[in-house]
This record gives C-alpha cells, sequence and structure tokens, in this order.
C-alpha cells in the first residue's frame, strides 16, 4: 500500500510548525554563547529593548525570578533554559528577545551585552576527571568534580574467570563519535497562551507530545489540562526531538509575558551545534575465546560523554540506555560492563539518533570486536559469527546481562545475506584484487536490536511509564478514526496504523483516519523513539481493534439472530456457520449500533473502544549485514560499491514503508562510518556548526541499497510485530568499518575509528598512530 501521508507531502502541503501563522505572532531569537565555559559577569539588555520593534528581552536573571531558570532533563538532570550564573558550552542559551518580525528579533540579539570571564573548559573527555580538572556544574549541591555516574552490569568476577582461563583474548580500544541527527527541519515552537481561559497551546517539533505536556505542567506549575501539545507534520526526528529544549520553554515564557502567540525557529546552525547529540563513547572491548572460535566472554569499558546537561534520553532505570545488549546475538559464557559517565563544556550529548537508547553503540562495540577476533584467528568472519549464534531452540534467551530475546532465527537470515551478495564469489574476487595491489574489503556485521519500550513497571522517563493508549471509533458509515498516542516524523504511522486496523476489522485502510500528535485529541502515551511505536502502539492498535470486533460479533448475533457462537468472522464480515447467505458487514453493524433498531440485551449504542496496552517485553528485530567497500590506494578514498541489509522485523505490516525505512538507516550508517563527527578544538568550540563543515551523505556517497528479509514474529506481540525504523543505523556502522578495515588487512590493520575519512585511512594505511 502507498502512503497515505504522501499526496500532501509531495504537494507542499505538509503543515510544518515553521508553517503556523497565528494573528499578531511575534518573533523569538536566541542569544547564544560565544564560548565554552564563562561565568557571566553582566548583560546589558539596553539598546535590544530600545530598538522599535522589539517587544520584550528577557535574561536568565528574569527567569530566575519566576523559578523558571532551569528545567529537569529527561534523565533526573537540571539543564539552564537561560544561563544564570556561567555558560558551560558553545551555543548554550543565555537571553531571548521577542519581536514583530523574525529578522528584527536577529538584529537585535546583537545589542545585547554580555560580558563573560573565561574559564578554561573540559574538553578531552579523557581529562575530565583530572583533579585539577575545572568543575563544571558547581551549580549543583556540592558538586567537587566532573563525574556523573557510573554503572555495571554483568557479573565482574564470573567474567575475569573466563577470560583468565581463555586460550585467546583481543582487545581493543573503540571510539563511537559525537554525531548529530540532522533532520531537514529544526527545532522550532509556536507558544500561544490565552490569558482569559489561563490555557496555553503549543505547537512544537516534539515526538513527544503528551510526556512533554506533563513536564511543562510541572515544570511551569501550569495545569495540565488547560495545556495541549500540538506536534504537526516533523520534518524528520531521528531521536533529537525527543527532549525539552530551551527554546520551546522561552517560547512559551515568551507569550506568558506578552500576550501574543510566539515563534521560536532555530536556524541550521543552532540545530548543529546546541540540539540532539549522539553517541560520544569512549569503549575498549575485550573478547576471550577458545583457539577454535568459540566465543567464551566479552567485556567493555566505557567512558561517556554526556556534555554539560546529562539529557540523555533513556528509561530512568537505563542510565546507560539498552547498551547492556553489548552482548550481542551470541551465545555466551559470561559478560560485564562498566561505564563512568562524565561533564564536558559541550552541549547536552548522548541525546539521541536512530540509536535505539544506546543499542548502536553496544552494537558497533560488539560486531567490531568480534572482528578483531576473527582477525587474529584468521577466521572468516562470517563462520565465527555463524559458529557462536544463539541457536533458534534457546529463545525466549536470557542474556548474561539479563535482557530476554523475545525470539530470533539467526543463521538463516545470515545464509540470506550470504546468498544475496554472494559471498564466496566476493571473497574470491577480493584475493584477485589484492594480488594486483587493489583494495577491496568486506565488511559483516549482525545485529540484534531492544525496541519496544516498556514495560512501564521497568521503564518510565521522570516517572511516567512507558505504555501507550489507543481509542478507536467507528462512525455509523462504517468509516472510522484511530487515535494514537505515538507521534509520526516521517515513518508513514497514518498508512501503517489504518492498515493494522484495518487487517482486524476489515474496513479498508482508505476509510481509516489516523490522529497523532495532538494531546487534546489523542489517548495519554509516552512518544516515538526506540523504534516503540509497532512494538507498542502497534500493538494496542490491533488490540482495539479486536476489542471493537466483539462488540461488532454481539451486535451482528442481534442481527443475525443467531448466538454469538455461531458465528464466523471472514475479514470484513460475520457469517453465520452453514449459511453462507447469512451475513452482516461491519459496517451494516456500525449503522445499527448508531441506529433505531435494538440492540441486543446489555449492549450500548455506538461502535468504540480504547485501550492502554503495556508491553510485557520489548521486541528483538535482527539483520545481518554485508558491505563491500573499494578504496583508492592513492586517495584512500572509501567507495561503498555494494550493501545487502537482510532485516527481520517479525509480521511486516507494509514492506514498501520497511525499505524505506531500512535505506534511511543505512544512509545514515554510511554518513557515521565515513563522514560524519562533531568535534571541538581545545577552547571548546564546535566545529561542525554548519552542513559545510557536517558532511551528510547524499545518493552520490551511497549505492543502490540491496535489500532481503526473512520473518521471525514476535511470541508476545498480537500480531508478532517488531520494530524497525532504528534498525538500519544500528547495524550498518559496523558493517562498513569493518569492510574498510577488511580491506586495510594487506597493511595489518586491525581497527580504525570512524569517521573513516581518507585522512584517517591514509593514516591507517600509513601506520600512523590512532588520534587520541
Ligand atoms: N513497520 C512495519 N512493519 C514492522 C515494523 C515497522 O510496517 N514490522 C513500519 C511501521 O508501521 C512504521 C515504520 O515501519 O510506519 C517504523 O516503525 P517502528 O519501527 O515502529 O518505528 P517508529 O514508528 O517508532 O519510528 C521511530 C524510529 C526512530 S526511533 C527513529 S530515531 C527514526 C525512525 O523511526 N526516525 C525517523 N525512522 C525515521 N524515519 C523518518 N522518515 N524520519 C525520522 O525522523
Ligand atoms: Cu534513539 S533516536 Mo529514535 O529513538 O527517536
Amino acid at each position: 500500500m502507498l502512503r497515505k501521508e504522501d499526496p500532501r507531502f509531495i504537494r507542499g502541503m505538509g503543515r510544518y510548525c515553521d508553517d503556523i501563522q497565528l494573528p499578531g505572532m511575534l518573533h523569538l531569537a536566541i542569544l547564544r554563547s560565544p564560548v565554552a565555559h564563562a561565568r557571566i559577569l553582566s548583560i546589558d539588555t539596553s539598546a535590544a529593548e530600545a530598538h522599535p520593534k522589539v517587544k520584550a528581552v528577557v535574561t536568565g536573571a528574569a527567569l530566575a525570578e519566576k523559578g523558571l531558570a532551569w528545567m529537569p532533563t529527561l534523565s533526573g538532570d537540571v539543564q539552564a533554559v537561560l544561563a544564570t550564573d556561567k555558560v558551560r558550552f558553545q551555543g548554550q542559551e543565555v537571553a531571548f528577545v521577542v519581536a514583530e518580525d523574525r529578522y528584527a528579533a536577529r538584529d537585535a540579539l546583537e545589542l545585547i551585552e554580555v560580558e563573560y570571564d573565561v574559564l578554561d573548559p573540559v574538553v578531552d573527555v579523557r581529562r575530565a576527571l583530572d583533579p585539577g580538572a575545572p568543575v563544571i556544574r558547581d551549580d549543583l549541591d556540592g558538586k567537587r568534580n566532573n563525574h556523573i555516574f557510573d554503572w555495571e552490569t554483568g557479573d565482574e568476577a564470573a567474567t575475569e574467570a573466563v577470560f583468565a582461563s581463555a586460550d585467546v583474548v583481543v582487545s581493543e580500544d573503540i571510539v563511537y563519535p559525537r554525531v548529530h541527527p540532522a533532520p531537514m527541519e529544526t527545532c522550532g515552537s509556536v507558544a500561544d497562551y490565552d490569558r482569559v481561559e489561563g490555557r496555553l497551546t503549543l505547537w512544537s517539533t516534539t515526538q513527544a507530545p503528551h510526556a512533554h505536556r506533563t513536564l511543562y505542567a510541572i515544570v511551569a506549575g501550569l495545569p495540565e489540562h488547560k495545556i495541549r501539545v500540538i506536534s504537526p507534520d516533523l520534518g524528520g526526528g531521528f531521536g533529537g526531538k525527543v527532549p525539552i529544549y530551551p527554546g520551546y520553554v522561552c517560547s512559551i515564557v515568551a507569550s506568558i509575558v506578552t500576550g501574543k502567540p510566539v515563534k521560536w525557529m532555530e536556524d541550521r546552525s543552532e540545530n548543529l551545534i546546541s540540539t540532539g547529540f549522539a553517541r560520544d563513547y569512549i569503549m575498549r572491548g575485550e573478547i576471550a575465546a577458545t583457539r577454535d572460535g568459540r566465543i567464551l566472554a566479552v567485556r567493555t569499558s566505557v567512558l561517556a560523554d554526556h556534555g554539560a546537561f546529562n539529557g540523555v534520553a533513556a528509561p530512568v532505570k537505563y542510565p546507560a540506555g539498552f547498551f547492556g545488549v553489548f552482548t550481542g546475538s551470541y551465545d555466551l559464557q559470561a559478560a560485564y560492563c562498566k561505564m563512568t559517565a562524565v561533564y564536558t563544556n559541550k552541549a547536552p550529548g548522548g541525546v539521541a539518533y536512530a540509536c535505539s537508547f544506546r543499542i548502536t553503540e553496544a552494537v558497533y562495540l560488539i560486531e567490531r570486536i568480534v572482528d578483531c577476533l576473527a582477525y587474529e584467528l584468521e577466521m572468516d568472519p562470517v563462520e565465527l559469527r555463524i559458529k557462536n549464534f544463539i541457536q533458534a531452540d534457546q529463545f525466549p534467551y536470557r542474556t548474561k546481562t539479563g535482557w530476554v530475546y523475545d525470539s530470533g532465527d539467526y543463521e538463516p537470515t545470515m545464509r540470506k545475506a550470504m546468498e544475496l551478495a554472494g559471498y564466496d564469489d566476493l571473497r574470491r574476487e577480493q584475493a584477485e584484487r589484492r594480488a594486483r595491489g587493489e583494495l577491496m574489503g568486506i565488511g559483516i556485521s549482525f545485529f540484534t536490536e531492544a525496541v519496544g519500550a516498556g514495560p512501564r513497571k521497568d521503564m518510565d522517563i521522570l516517572g511516567l511509564g512507558m505504555a501507550d493508549g489507543c481509542e478507536l471509533r467507528v462512525h455509523p458509515t462504517g468509516k472510522a478514526v484511530v487515535r494514537l498516542s505515538v507521534q509520526s516524523q516521517g515513518q508513514g504511522h497514518e498508512t501503517t496504523f489504518a492498515q493494522i486496523v484495518a487487517e482486524e476489522i476489515g474496513i479498508p485502510p482508505a476509510d481509516i483516519d489516523v490522529v497523532h500528535g495532538d494531546t487534546d485529541q489523542t489517548p495519554f502515551g509516552l512518544g516515538t523513539y526506540g523504534s516503540r511505536s509497532t512494538p507498542v502502539s502497534g500493538a494496542a492498535a490491533a488490540l482495539v481493534a479486536r476489542k471493537v470486533r466483539d462488540k461488532a460479533r454481539i451486535i451482528a448475533s442481534g442481527m443475525l439472530e443467531v448466538s454469538v457462537a455461531d458465528l464466523e468472522w471472514r475479514k470484513g464480515s460475520f457469517h453465520v456457520k452453514g449459511d453462507p447467505s447469512a451475513s452482516v458487514t461491519i459496517q451494516d453493524i456500525a449503522m445499527r449500533a448508531h441506529g433505531a433498531g435494538d440492540l441486543p440485551e446489555g449492549v450500548e449504542g455506538g461502535l468504540e473502544a480504547q485501550i492502554c496496552y503495556n508491553p510485557e517485553n520489548l521486541t528483538y528485530p535482527h539483520g545481518a549485514y554485508i558491505c563491500v567497500v573499494d578504496i583508492d590506494p592513492g586517495t584512500a578514498q572509501v567507495k561503498v560499491r555494494r550493501f545487502v541489509a537482510v532485516d527481520d522485523c517479525g509480521t511486516r505490516i507494509n514492506p514498501m514503508i520497511i525499505e524505506g525505512q531500512v535505506h534511511g538507516g543505512l544512509t545514515d550508517g554510511v554518513g557515521m562510518a565515513l563522514m560524519e563527527m562533531i568535534a571541538f578544538d581545545e577552547d571548546g568550540n564546535c566545529l561542525g556548526g554548519s552542513l559545510m563543515d557536517y558532511l551528510i551523505p547524499t545518493s552520490l556517497e551511497v549505492p543502490d541499497w540491496e535489500t532481503g528479509f526473512t520473518v521471525t514474529p514476535s511470541p508476545h506481540h498480537p500480531i508478532g510485530a517488531k520494530g524497525v525504523g532504528e534498525s538500519a543505523t544500528v547495524g550498518s556502522p559496523p558493517a562498513i568499518v569493518n569492510a574498510v578495515v577488511d580491506a586495510l588487512k594487506p597493511f595489518g590493520v586491525r581497527h580504525a575509528d570512524m569517521p573513516l575519512s581518507p585522512s584517517r585511512v591514509w593514516d591507517a594505511m600509513r601506520g600512523v598512530p590512532r588520534p587520541p
């Protein structure tokens, strides 16, 4: 089925935040810190206030008077809405101007005078815990260093014992650099506060409107029922629109102060330097195995750079997200991870980016270290993986770090990818090319993801449990509307959720409207991230439709004057068993449910239902990826020649949309593996503030993707579906890096860090030590 939303999008009729125009609307611009770390000595706003088009200038001090200078982050830290005492990263919000138009607001920013006392910044995460390091978060009571948390998982002693007696131990330092999701649409909001009703309407670029509404209620002290958060069409989110950013709060404050609607819309540089960072993990991976390639244990220690405020988007109980699945797809005897997270003078890090809550980093670690082991054992990386896979009959499988993988059948997925790629032929070709001095590499990655958070008892954000509501209403003429708590950023929910409901109640998808992204019109739920929409809300949609069908069955039994047990459901109509002529369609039933005729005893009129679905477990999609690269020995330029991706996301709702999701994620993967990194100079200046510096891939850098699939349904999901939205972003970077490293094997290279730009590949070829 084609996407229902596309006629709107391809005709330019999408309605994005920046399309919202309200009568009398004012515009807000944010003054940002030019330096990474400094004490604010003074702010003079008088010249800006005197600008003829300026309506208000607000500083941190003014917010502090109202108790609004700080807000909670998603991970229980606090973040400055506007800096009061110090600035802690370049690009941090210092003051804002509200003016009659966008241009005047920006012009007036230049009239604000801020006097800074510049402090030494902490830029190198490895120096953050040095005894003399400047303390970034002196706002926190008694904080004397830059430590945020230590976290561990697995059994340290058992892992040590396995390592001590293993034939082979391989270790490697592996860095996942800081990257940015860089959606086409930057962040923004339009706040409209009605002083008479005390009612706030906020259009904002958010992936989680309900969770945001509750947080605004808590932070601003506004009654929750008087707040309406609308997430209109989003031009991509990729995780970057999960957190609450200071700009959203500023627009709310501005509307309250001026009594007018106020729009804030970030520009590209603001987006790149201040919002939505991801990764930034410095990992040491260790793997223990027998000489013949039986993997026994993995161990890792991680240093996590969280920037100046801990804004990580992850369930509260999981400070390192789901990094705990770093044991990958392998049946191990032991595993252990320890992690230290620190503050640095950078924008809040670890926010997200098609991350599946840090599974990106976990998959990269395990898939890279397994390849390092293959290198040392001189074993084929596919053979090594297959030898160690969790077997189909071991599911549900409890990992050594406590995660229960719901279902999987790994070897057929791997074999399918090998078949599509022509793996044996590729290895033959590689041997021939190597003999001619050409650099061709073949990279494998096999990943297992954990997506679909909750259950609510284990997973919450600031106390809000991860479950999703869903409502379905069938109108008298048999047309329906389904209301979701999740929110699409481009994933095609208007199509796929109509399909899920259609499949269950037999109303054509075209007759089912999907409503989402408006807290006044949809039931409560935690929003779209961690590929949770299909696993959680998708289940909710299927179950709510079954609930409606159950009621329809009772009404049908009355209409056909038979008992419920004598009815048979054939998608779209109930039939009397053994009497082919006696049947009623779901449309007939809908009319009867609202009509004048009698309904069976005890049945209320109307045809609708609602539920709140609390998943019993995550779903665990998996995939096998094979990448082929060629490296120009003269320029060290990497060209991805082929990429085969076989994904298993259980029951597939819309194959075309899945394919689109996979293509997008693979393109992300090429960006991260070869091009993208947010770097900082030693003063903490962000070096990736434009798309000239932060390189994202275009169609020129990516090959024609070759995709395939296998289907291993989730046993606990009502229709067996698992999430897929982040699979390819998670699975592709290690395949590409493994391919590049494989190409460089003749140079004795076992590892090289992303992004594998020509200069890094060149250095690797020449044995230049890797950058720290
Ligand atoms: N789908 C399907 N069958 C399945 C699984 C999924 O047909 N077995 C469909 C779904 O119905 C949905 C799409 O694939 O239309 C993605 O579903 P799912 O895996 O449930 O992921 P979400 O809808 O929760 O989307 C979130 C995920 C995340 S977390 C990021 S980050 C990301 C991604 O989606 N951001 C995106 N894909 C994106 N795609 C676009 N265009 N824009 C983004 O910002
Ligand atoms: Cu981690 S990025 Mo997606 O979960 O929104």
